[in-house]
């Protein structure tokens, strides 16, 4: 058979992605306000990051300085530009909008921020990709609202959705709601996606808690949470549609594919509910507009009461998302054996799959898991896709002579392109690719700086030490190759 050409459909927007409170330090600049993230230790791969109420200045807490994006953005942007980037994607912090999270009239330190840095992503022909919300809601609407549980906190979202679009409608046409909202569907979303606050001192997954079951009240708080959220994303997107109608608003999953660890009709069934849970539920509301059939059963067995009123379903029905996004990294197996160990992978629990390896950190690693799940998701939902978030999170050496040879990073992403250009060419619409921590940044899982996913290196260790010196690595002038070439070099 003839080899076609494997290049990615023209248009096809190639860019990479990074989040505020993991790039932009800064945490007090300019009238913003504490986040979730600002409260948020740093942690290592065998100790959790915390939780602390009160700040405490000898503690290291990541996100204050991160890779100082707030003062570097120019030298970055330059950066991405040189790589070819079609599309940049960036995080807004909420709390240099609206510091509090409830006052009326936004900051406008804050506001002129981010128009710079969007026009000088455009002044480069780069388009931005704004997420509204990545795990670092005001600090001030977890403690004295109880973050996403109280239905007030959907206005205050509305206000700061609304004021950002006015804002920013000559610059931004390509929005996303939340962060991984389906990590809500979890115990680790509790704090980062739900901004439920945990006790002083907690773990940032309430691992400390994972051996006890979690009660139906506490089950029913972050549902009615992630229903809010269902809400207020519905809203936002009308209204950003009457805003501009040329706004493209998306949803943001954090997506694997959920494989039966064996091939038992148990673990099957297992896979399957998983794959409804944590893929499903959400996308299906975003997408459809409604509550899948399989939410009842699941509420109702597991004590899940969810705060509804008259009209929600007419709003969701009214707010479907214009396209999906989602952060892919690995696969999980389930199985329905108790006796069977399972670890943590991306945010979700699951079982190592003994056909693949994983990344120091533990993570599957399985590109074919990813035509799998295009070809799921875009089946299910036949509306544009875009993967946002994809990478290897690796520890990177300097060498004597001051390179980076980041071989195994070329080789992951490599792997995971020639799977999306499969899924394209099975047929599905795929709008983008967005490789995360596109330049090198603070781990939202652990908190490190050695966790590292860039194709820019940033001199910082653990300990916050280093010059935050910028510096390629091979990876760099491979992918510039690439997004030249439209994939086909890859
Ligand atoms: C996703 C988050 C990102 C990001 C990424 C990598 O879950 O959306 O914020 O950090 O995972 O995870 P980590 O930083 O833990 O390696």
């Amino acid at each position: 058979m003839e080899e076609k050409q494997k290049t990615f459909p023209p248009g096809f927007l190639w860019g990479g992605a990074v989040a505020a409170n993991q790039a932009e330090g800064a945490w007090q600049a300019d009238g913003k306000g504490d986040s979730v993230a600002d409260h948020i230790t740093a942690g290592t791969k065998t100790s959790p990051r915390r939780f602390t109420e009160q700040i405490r200045p000898e503690e290291n807490y990541p996100s204050h300085e991160a890779i100082d994006f707030y003062h570097r953005y120019e030298e970055d942007i330059a950066l991405f530009a040189e790589m070819g980037f079609k599309v940049f994607r960036i995080s807004i912090a909420w709390t240099r909008i609206f510091p509090k999270g409830d006052e009326i009239s936004p900051n406008r330190a804050g506001i002129a921020y981010y128009r710079k840095v969007f026009e000088t992503c455009k002044k480069y022909g780069i388009e931005p990709l704004v997420t509204l919300s990545h795990y670092e809601m005001p600090y001030y609407l977890c403690e004295h609202y109880g973050g996403w549980t109280n239905r007030q906190t959907i206005a205050f979202f509305l206000r700061y959705c609304e004021t950002v679009f006015r804002e920013y409608q000559d610059l931004v046409h390509y929005w996303l709601t939340f962060n991984e909202m389906n990590t809500l569907v979890s115990r680790f979303g509790t704090l980062l996606a739900g901004g439920i606050l945990p006790e002083d001192g907690e773990d940032l997954f309430g691992t400390k808690r994972l051996g006890s079951p979690e009660t139906a009240a506490e089950k029913s708080r972050r549902f009615t949470a992630l229903h809010h959220q269902f809400l207020a994303g519905a809203q936002a997107v009308k209204i950003a549609h009457e805003i501009n109608p040329e706004n493209k608003v998306g949803c943001m999953l954090s997506a694997a594919g959920v494989h039966p660890y064996t091939c038992s009709p148990e673990d099957v069934l297992e896979a399957q509910a998983q794959m409804e849970r944590s893929n499903w539920l959400c996308g299906d509301v975003c997408v459809r507009g409604a509550y899948p059939y399989f939410a009842e059963r699941f509420f109702r067995e597991n004590g899940v009461q969810i705060r509804k009123e008259t009209g929600d379903d007419e709003i969701l029905k009214n707010g479907k998302v214009d396209f999906l996004s989602f952060s892919y990294y690995s696969s999980r197996c389930a199985t329905a054996d108790p006796k069977v160990i399972q670890t943590a992978g991306n945010m979700m629990l699951g079982v190592p799959n003994p056909y693949l390896e994983a990344s120091e950190w533990g993570w599957i690693i399985d590109p074919k898991g990813l035509r799998y799940l295009l070809n799921e998701l875009y089946g299910r939902y036949q509306i544009p896709l875009m993967v946002v978030e994809n990478g290897l999170g690796a520890v990177d050496r300097v060498t004597e002579d001051r390179q980076i040879h980041d071989d195994y990073r070329i080789a992951y992403l490599s792997e995971h392109i020639r799977q999306m250009w499969e899924a394209v060419n099975d047929g599905v619409e795929l709008l983008g690719y967005t490789p995360w921590g596109c330049i090198d940044l603070i781990s939202a899982s652990t908190g490190e700086m050695k966790k590292r996913y860039g194709f820019i290196y940033v001199d910082k260790d653990d300990e916050g030490k280093g010059t935050l010196e910028r510096k390629k690595k091979d990876s760099f002038a491979w992918y510039r190759e690439c997004i030249r070439t439209n994939g086909a070099s890859v």
